[in-house]
């Protein structure tokens, strides 16, 4: 093979991995996008794997991960997270965990699960980088520090849990860490929310009982109406009835490279349910889109605003100036989204 092939195979591929969104870094600097993850990790192994993107597209130079953040309160949750980047080699990423969570009755907590897996020596099968419960400070002081320092309209933000953090970081107050508030640190350093929330099959009916309250909502309802209401920066949301439809197949988790040696999202994918079984991809929709773009993937939404009723109910109100969209897909998209699900998870370690 000539210098010149392997020089154009290389070119092809770095075009063919830019979506629209990283388009433009790709022709300039490549700068990578800066992600902080928002995560209800241990309650839905989509989480996990979400999680396992996120870790490969750092690892590829594809983002920048500032910082994770859980709002699931119980044990096991900031334990997956530590051990998931130490994992990868990243333990300098920051970790948040909530304050005042909303309650989540466990009836399987394969994060706990996982953190409490040993070797045959009875030594733990995952290594950490953090000790206690593996966060190293309350989320909203997290998100403080990250974003007082970054350069403005910079950050994206995927929440693909609760609301509880996001609308504690809206109502929080200037301090030593930024004179603003935290609506203006949102306002001035983000550039955009993606979150997996709501549902809008039932969006025309008028009766609000017909349409399905979805449980990142339902969970906290009354952090949610904040964010979708308050929130100052666009919003795109993936919504339940998209990541229902495609499900990432079992045999993709027990392959040859997790046969070999244990892989912590392989091992949370095997804990959280009676193997085999698929499983849908809502909190990985959210992240392909932040990170990739619609293109080959999903179609948006008009702009408008997304009301929750007190029910946790989501309904969309066009408005040509609005500011929140939910992303669609068709058939084809959701055949070219799974085979990306299929291709990168789970990340083998480097
Ligand atoms: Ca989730």
């Amino acid at each position: 093979m000539t210098l010149r092939i392997l020089i154009g195979m290389a070119a092809a591929a770095i075009l063919s991995s830019c979506g629209n969104k990283q388009q433009a870094a790709c022709e300039g600097a490549a700068a990578p996008m800066k992600i902080i993850f928002e995560t209800d990790m241990g309650n839905d192994v989509d989480d996990a794997l979400a999680m396992d993107m996120l870790m490969q597209y750092a690892r590829e130079g594809k983002i920048d991960l500032l910082g994770i953040s859980s709002n699931k309160r119980n044990d096991g949750s900031t334990e997956y997270i530590d051990l998931l980047t130490t994992w990868y080699g990243m333990p300098q990423i920051p970790i948040g965990k909530v304050v005042d969570g909303a309650k989540c009755d466990d009836a399987v907590n394969y994060a706990l699960a996982v953190a409490q897996m040993t070797d045959a020596d009875g030594k733990p099968l995952f290594a950490r980088s953090h000790d206690n419960d593996g966060f190293v400070v309350p989320s909203v002081e997290m998100y403080r520090r990250i974003l007082s320092v970054q350069p403005d309209s910079s950050v994206t933000v995927i929440s693909v849990g609760f609301s509880t953090n996001l609308a504690q970081l809206l109502d929080s107050k200037g301090d030593d860490i930024s004179p603003l508030t935290g609506k203006e640190l949102v306002a001035k350093k983000v550039k955009e929310l993606v979150t997996m929330a709501g549902e809008f099959t039932n969006n025309g009916e008028a009766d609000s009982l017909k349409r399905m309250p979805e449980y990142n909502v339902v969970r906290d309802i009354a952090a949610a109406k904040k964010v979708f209401a308050e929130w100052p920066t666009p919003i795109v949301t993936s919504p339940f009835e998209l990541g229902i439809k495609i499900c990432f197949p079992a045999d993709a988790v027990e392959n040859e490279l997790t046969r070999a040696t244990p892989h912590p999202v392989s091992e949370a994918y095997k804990a959280y349910l009676p193997m085999p079984y698929d499983r849908p991809t809502w909190d990985l929709t959210s992240v392909l889109y932040a990170v990739e773009g619609s293109e080959g993937y999903f179609t948006l939404s008009d702009t408008g605003d997304i009301e929750v009723d007190g029910r946790g109910g989501t309904r969309f109100i066009a408005r040509s100036d609005g500011t929140r969209r939910y992303l669609m897909t068709d058939s084809v998209q959701d055949a070219n989204i799974l085979r990306r699900f299929v291709e990168m998870i789970p990340g083998e370690k480097k």
